[in-house]
């Protein structure tokens, strides 16, 4: 299509969908005309990648993730389609700016955080990888709640992407399946003798698909994200006449969890859980069915996926499926299922490791529960005798009358991965040692990655200009070739030309500060970042107290040779989090008192951008000097922002912790500022137990100015807060070592400052963060995962297109 085709066929939809013209039309008019002439335009394709993986009996994956966070997706459908420019410059022809129809567009966030985002950079490397491989999640009604700030606490509202309809997705009701929730279920055997199942009351519900292409990277393959829905079935009617009954159905898929590891024990959650676990393993398994292969031989036709414990379940509805429903022997589906399956583990923190009562889970799926229980009895009794008895009371599923969800993950599936070296390492040596004893076969390392064509094609076309006039194209199908870059670090016309692109996102992220929290920062001074989930082991904390201390030290002399540096959050608490959202109440109680303090204007600006989100991110990033990654040794499985951050040229600061460690290995340790306490040396403290805040306070007289600036009174509006997130530090000995670390941070912070005093050397840097971060595009994790787990290849009938 050319760019006169284009603006034809968007005048001739608009009229036909509005019937309009240009000039009548409103913005978000356009922008359903635009996105209905994509769909259209890709459906072809999506239908074809579907025949040929039908007709080839292609051996397909299936990611089954209660979380996907793909944000907009406009943009990245064009860039994808290969229509962006043309479309653009089509558009502005008409009198249309593309940006303006981009903000139309919600986005879709249905997900936290790392985990959400990790699944639809996922989705978008398999589609353009190539790879047979689909999404199945949940169509959540409401997205991740609205950050708002109101007296500069938190405050939340709901997310309702879906008020002016869904351009991407596509109901499938001939694909619908129904769920068993709930009731009893006991064994009666039949005339041979066998035991089959007979359910009693509880209810069916209808999980209707929507289904949303997955658009590859120019190469005609589009792949299905498959988010079931719920709905009433027409003969369940009339047990939900009441609006009560209906409603409490109702919203069983209405709102998405948000990450909250202490008030876990939801039975709405675990119906989620069951709910598109049972929809999706039903789906796949009537697909199969109709290719009409042996049932033995499903292993080489599908591959199941369970991203983090969640979607455990997955385990025990393909034995019931098979067993139940196929007739099947325990035995041969045992060991398909294991062959099927496969796990990532995304959290070493104990209290996130998910477990269910016993009696809750019967309440909500018996069946599943009977199944489980087989699956532990069996487990028993293979390895009693055989393995130490106390290791296999630790490892087995059903412990304490509570399910340990990750247990039966490891034992019914073939590979239980961790999202970076030091995390899978730590699987193995700690966290899960005890299925290691069992298992060491079964467990291997996948380094995340991201989504290159989003996080930079996308939110940074200035430099994208500068790479493709430095380096030619070819880095933005293969990431690898950002190495090309480092063979301009002395030539000072790319150095500057890295510098004025990281300086109009600069400028462009200011003027949004400016609008939206009316703030006034400076482009030349330092942007130093840190954007990701409010967590106590994540540390915003530690960042604070350096900003603290920096305005005390500026206080007392005005004259301090600092670079300017502009402090910029962005951060959501789940809303029962409170001590969380103690420390968004102070960050923001801070900035209020620095952005106004005329004595050190234009040195230190502290920001706290509200509603931190993916298209936000995108503004954030290009425009980032400095990345801070400073959680506690061991606690950050992996981290992804990092990784963006470094992408788009920011400089690390950063402990040894998740992917921070290769990302060192990547840049060097000249070209990152590594600080802190290792893994190691955490892990000898829980050791010795010898760790004593109290006492770092007492003889460190900074940290005592620092800390006690949080309770008296320098401080104003933070009279609970201070005083609570003071108590964590000293009266409850500061869990994630805050103090221990702040000494050797400031010292990092530090070298920092002086480093981006060389503007030459500042610059190299950041060209050779950016050179040394193709390692980390999902391109390369999904192949891993392709080739190492899933054992999937891509339809070799369009590798020549
Ligand atoms: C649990 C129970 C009840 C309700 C919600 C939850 C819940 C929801 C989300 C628990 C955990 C999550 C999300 C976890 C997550 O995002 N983990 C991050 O995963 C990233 C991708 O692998 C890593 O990079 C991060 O290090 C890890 O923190």
């Amino acid at each position: 299509m050319d760019k006169k085709e284009f603006k034809k066929k968007f005048k001739r939809r608009l009229a036909e969908k509005f019937a309009m013209e240009v000039t009548d039309a409103s913005s978000n008019e356009l922008y359903q005309t635009l996105g209905s002439l994509m769909t259209s335009a890709y459906s072809q394709d999506w239908r074809e990648t579907w025949k040929d993986y039908r007709e080839n009996n292609q051996k397909q994956s299936y990611y089954f993730s209660i979380e996907f966070l793909p944000g907009k997706m406009l943009k990245s459908n064009l860039l994808n389609m290969g229509w962006l420019e043309l479309v653009e410059e089509g558009l502005d022809e008409l009198g249309i700016q593309l940006n303006d129809l981009v903000e139309i567009e919600p986005d879709m966030a249905l997900g936290n955080g790392g985990l959400g985002r990790l699944a639809s950079c996922f989705m978008d490397s398999i589609a353009s990888c190539g790879l047979p491989g689909n999404g199945n999640g949940i169509r959540y009604e409401y997205g991740l709640f609205k950050q708002r700030f109101v007296d500069n606490y938190q405050v939340e509202l709901p997310d309702e992407w879906l008020q002016k309809g869904n351009l991407w997705e596509v109901r499938k009701e001939s694909k619908a399946v129904d769920v068993q929730i709930g009731g009893n279920v006991y064994l009666k055997p039949d005339q041979y003798g066998k035991l089959s199942p007979v359910y009693e009351g509880g209810s069916k519900l209808r999980a209707v698909p929507y289904d949303t292409g997955m658009v590859g990277y120019q190469n005609k393959i589009v792949n299905t994200m498959r988010l079931w829905s719920l709905e009433i079935p027409p003969e369940e009617e009339d047990r939900y006449r009441s609006i009560e009954a209906r409603r409490s159905f109702e919203d069983l898929t209405s709102v998405l969890y948000p990450d909250d590891s202490n008030e876990a024990g939801r039975k709405m959650r675990l119906t989620q859980e069951y709910f598109f676990v049972s929809a999706g393993v039903q789906s796949i398994l009537r697909y199969f069915k109709s290719l009409n292969q042996p049932m033995d031989e499903i292993n080489q036709y599908a591959a199941i996926h369970i991203n983090d414990t969640h979607p455990a379940m997955c385990v025990a509805e393909f034995m019931r499926l098979l067993v139940d429903e196929e007739q099947m022997s325990w035995e041969r589906a045992w060991d398909l299922t294991r062959k099927v399956m496969s796990y990532t583990n995304h959290t070493i923190m104990a209290e996130a490791l998910e477990k269910w009562s016993i009696d809750m889970m019967k309440n909500v799926c018996p069946r599943i529960y009977q199944i489980i229980e087989e699956i532990d009895r069996r487990f028993v009794e293979e390895l009693i005798g055989v393995q130490d008895f106390d290791l296999i009371q630790r490892t087995r599923i059903i412990q304490d009358g509570q399910v340990h969800m990750a247990h039966l993950a490891i034992i019914g599936s073939h590979s239980t991965n961790g999202v970076a070296k030091l995390h899978s390492d730590l699987l193995k040596s700690v966290v899960l040692h005890d299925f290691y004893l069992l298992y060491p076969d079964r467990f291997n390392n996948k380094t995340n990655g991201i989504a290159m064509r989003r996080w930079v094609q996308l939110a940074n076309p200035a430099m994208s200009k500068v790479l493709d006039a430095t380096i030619g194209k070819t880095w933005r199908k293969n990431s690898d070739d950002l190495r090309l870059l480092l063979n301009y670090e002395e030539d000072d016309q790319v150095l500057n030309a890295l510098a004025e692109a990281k300086y109009q996102n600069k400028r462009s992220l200011a003027a949004y500060i400016k609008s939206h929290c009316g703030i006034e920062v400076s482009p030349e001074a330092i942007f130093d970042v840190q954007i990701k989930r409010l967590h106590a082991y994540k540390r915003q904390l530690l960042n604070l107290l350096h900003i603290i201390k920096l305005y005390l030290d500026l206080k007392e002399n005005p004259e301090l040779p600092i670079e300017p540096r502009v402090f910029i959050f962005g951060a959501k608490a789940a809303p029962s989090y409170h001590y969380a959202k103690s420390i968004i109440k102070v960050i923001n109680e801070v900035a209020s008192l620095i952005n106004a303090d005329e004595t050190i204007k234009g040195k230190l600006k502290l920001v706290f951008l509200e509603n931190y989100n993916v298209s936000l991110a995108e503004r954030i990033i290009p425009a980032a000097d400095v990345s801070e990654q400073i959680s506690l040794a061991s606690k950050e499985a992996s981290g992804t922002s990092n990784m963006k951050l470094m992408l788009n040229g920011a400089v690390t600061i950063a402990t040894l912790d998740g992917a921070n460690v290769e990302i060192r290995d990547a840049v060097g340790d000249d070209n990152i500022a590594i600080f802190g306490l290792t893994e190691g040396e955490v892990y000898q403290y829980y050791e010795k137990r010898n760790y004593h805040a109290i006492d770092l306070y007492e003889r460190d007289t900074t940290i005592q100015k620092v800390v006690n600036a949080l309770i008296d009174g320098t401080i104003p509006n933070i009279t609970k807060e201070g005083q609570e997130i003071f108590d964590s530090l000293i009266k409850y000995n500061d869990e994630f070592f805050v103090l221990r670390d702040f000494e050797d941070y400031c010292a990092a912070q530090m070298s920092v400052n002086q480093a981006y005093q060389d503007t030459r050397r500042w610059r190299q840097i950041s060209l050779r963060n950016t050179a040394n971060a193709g390692r980390f595009s999902s391109d390369r994790t999904v192949q891993q995962y392709a080739d190492d787990i899933w054992q999937i290849e891509p339809l070799f009938a369009h590798n020549d297109n």
